[in-house]
């Protein structure tokens, strides 16, 4: 292509600022910054609907980089364009600590950066996501108010990553037209060219998936910008095959050495000089700069025009659309969910607590509009669909329930787009023990704080007879280890309630809502408006005469725990119980209460139907002792037979609970 056009020189500052910020940190990836910078420059001018001075604006379009390791692509875009929080200073401390340029584009780090990407594939299905939340925003709001379009770059590693599939797949049948995928076709990773391991036609297999598919060369503007033009006008989601060159115009262009950081002092000012870049490093000439500021304004006037939009809707479906972007509970949610406790506590349903959240939902649902529920298959079992939703469909974008598949990764993937969207509160089901499959995704979601609820059922060998294979034992510890991640593991009904309530109100993290498959006894009795969960543990039943054990448990094991209380009273051993439906919030209290719910002195038991891996943070920790401390759980995988023969078989039982007791006194 000619070289001296003005497009060559605004594409270029895009890969001298990635060059030299690379360079500045001494590692980093210029190559893909390099390839995809006239793809950029022909989207973010002509195309991409943004403002960088109201990065915020809810009906901006998405761009997601998810090739992450190009991460100089999306911050010298954001710094040309003029975003406030991205100074040259910032470039400049490209991968520094402090810096909002870290490594991989973080969410939350620096305005633009709409998810964060890294591990790969998972940008995809944040886009796929974020083109849901569109969707059903714009059924709901009217396209007036809602009508904008997700683009993401995604490179050869994203696309053979399998949660690519389950994402593309998802796209094609929801038919989501304003999604549109670049796909960096340069042919190189970092172990060499992508024949080593890959030989598919990418283009059969979106085209397989219901997309609408185009090829073009990602260096000619033209051809990119006809391509967008044709994704525009097609009303299924498109993929452009941009055939690029990886470190473009550098000694190590179309080479896997082009993938990572060029940090070689005579490659970068020979390859300054293939620009015909003549400045100095981070130096930007003023009317590249002014241009590239002008691109950033060029959505200003229709932000204004769409605010007033905003501003003349009516008052209800105003008010709702502020609500649902700030993420706010509605207001009667707290006495929606108190009335339900109070009528639990009275009816004292003995129910499996995935039942129990149906019961929630079915309550939540009709005033939060803003839930987009879902499962991966399982819909019957993790009792996810309430029938006021409806179906999220090609055809029905009003629906509220997406039938994700049997696609667990790419369902925790594109919560995440919907999470980061804002406008709507996702939930999704699966069997606990398929959070492994989810977990790439659920890491991400614990990373940005983004408020997906996880709901996992069949969430130990209570489950029964589906054996091993789906009886989760390691997986609570998985999650509680996972940081700024609430898992929830609820005892009875009104539990789940709480549960639930704390899930919606924490907009910062998301939440893992362990539920059982099997019934189980109400354990709280009696009436309290306050949510006692909020503090991760709490007494359940208090000992009668002297204290001499403090039982912990779970979930279904709490009344396990009860049980094993009566048989311990009636020998005239002092026994409280403690439930600890949420660990986090637990070791969030101050270390007093903690102290006054397990007190140091007395024997120390924790009954819960899984490992014991992160027990002894509460058996031995804050005073307590080795030797009087014991666990009741599971020390190697399940079996598969009825839950009752299980929980005998496993030794999880009050018996064993009492004489784990009376052993250690
Ligand atoms: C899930 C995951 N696995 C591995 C990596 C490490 N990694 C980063 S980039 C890359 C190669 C990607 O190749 P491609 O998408 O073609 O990028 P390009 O070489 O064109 O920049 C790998 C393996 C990662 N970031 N995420």
């Amino acid at each position: 292509m000619a070289r001296n056009t003005d497009h060559w020189s605004r594409a270029a500052a895009i890969r001298m600022l990635a060059m030299d910020g690379v360079a500045a940190a001494n590692s980093g990836h210029t190559g893909m910054p390099m390839g995809m910078a006239d793809v950029a420059t022909v989207l973010f001018s002509k195309h991409l609907k943004f403002d960088a001075s109201h990065p915020d604006w809810a009906d901006r379009d998405r761009f997601v980089l998810s090739a992450g390791h190009g991460s100089m692509l999306l911050y010298a875009l954001l710094y040309l364009t003029g975003y406030e929080d991205m100074t040259l200073e910032q470039v400049r401390d490209f991968r520094q600590l402090g810096a909002i340029t870290a490594g991989h584009p973080e969410y939350g780090h620096a305005k633009g950066v709409e998810t964060t990407t890294g591990p790969l594939g998972q940008g995809l299905g944040s886009a796929v996501g974020m083109a849901i939340a569109e969707e059903s925003l714009r059924a709901r709001f009217g396209s007036k108010i809602v009508d904008h379009r997700t683009w993401t770059f995604a490179g050869d590693g994203c696309l053979m990553e399998g949660v690519s599939q389950e994402v593309i797949a998802l796209a094609g049948h929801l038919r989501l037209g304003h999604l549109t995928v670049f796909w960096d076709n340069n042919d190189i990773t970092i172990d060499g060219k992508v024949s080593i391991a890959d030989s598919t036609d990418q283009v059969k297999r979106f085209e397989a998936s219901g997309w609408h598919v185009q090829s073009c060369d990602g260096h000619d503007p033209d051809a990119i910008d006809a391509a967008i033009e044709a994704a525009k006008s097609d009303p299924r989601p498109s993929m452009i095959a941009c055939k690029t060159h990886i470190a473009l115009g550098s000694s190590a262009q179309d080479t896997a050495k082009g993938h990572g950081a060029l940090t070689d002092a005579k490659l970068i000012s020979d390859t300054r000089e293939v620009y015909g870049w003549e400045h100095a490093p981070f130096d930007i000439p003023s009317q590249i700069k002014c241009w590239w500021e002008e691109v950033g304004q060029r959505g200003n006037q229709a932000r204004r025009d769409w605010e007033e939009r905003v501003e003349a809707l009516g008052t209800g479906k105003r008010k709702l659309f502020d609500r649902v972007m700030r993420s706010e509970t509605p207001g009667k949610l707290a006495s929606t969910l108190r009335a339900l406790k109070k009528q639990i506590s009275e009816s004292q349903p003995k129910v499996a607590t995935r039942k129990s959240s149906e019961m929630v939902l079915e309550v939540i649902n009709p005033i939060m509009p803003e839930m987009l529920g879902g499962s991966a298959d399982l819909t019957g079992s993790n009792n996810t669909l309430t029938p006021d939703l409806g179906v999220f469909s090609a055809e029905n974008r009003k629906g509220r329930y997406i039938h994700y598949g049997i696609r667990e990764h790419g369902m925790a993937a594109a919560m995440n787009g919907l999470a980061v969207h804002g406008g709507v509160r996702p939930y999704g089901g699966t069997f606990m023990c398929f959070a492994d499959y989810a977990r790439g995704a659920m890491r991400l979601s614990a990373l940005m704080g983004a408020p997906a609820i996880y709901v996992m059922t069949h969430d130990s060998i209570g489950l029964g007879e589906d054996g091993p294979t789906h009886q989760p034992v390691e997986h609570l510890a998985m999650l509680r280890a996972t940081p700024n991640l609430q898992v929830f593991r609820p005892a009875d009904t009104v539990e789940t309630i709480e549960a639930w309530e704390l899930a919606l109100t924490a907009t910062d993290r998301p939440s893992v809502l362990a539920l059982s498959r099997q019934g189980l006894p109400a354990m709280r009795l009696e009436h309290k408006s306050k949510n006692l969960s909020a503090q991760g543990a709490y007494v359940l039943r208090e000992a009668d005469g002297k204290r001499q054990a403090v039982l912990m448990a779970t979930g279904s094991e709490v009344s396990i725990a009860v049980t094993a209380r009566d048989i311990l009273q009636a020998e005239g051993i002092g026994t409280r119980v403690v439930s600890m439906p949420c660990w986090e919030l637990f070791e969030a209290q101050d270390e007093a209460y903690r102290r006054r719910v397990l007190p140091a002195g007395a024997v120390r038991v924790g009954i819960e139907a899984a490992s014991r891996f992160g027990w002894d943070r509460w058996l031995l920790g804050e005073r307590g002792r080795e030797a009087k401390a014991g666990f009741v759980g599971m020390e190697g995988f399940g079996a598969s037979a009825p839950a009752e023969e299980l929980y005998a078989h496993f030794g999880i039982t009050a018996e064993a609970v009492a004489e784990k007791v009376k052993a250690l006194l």
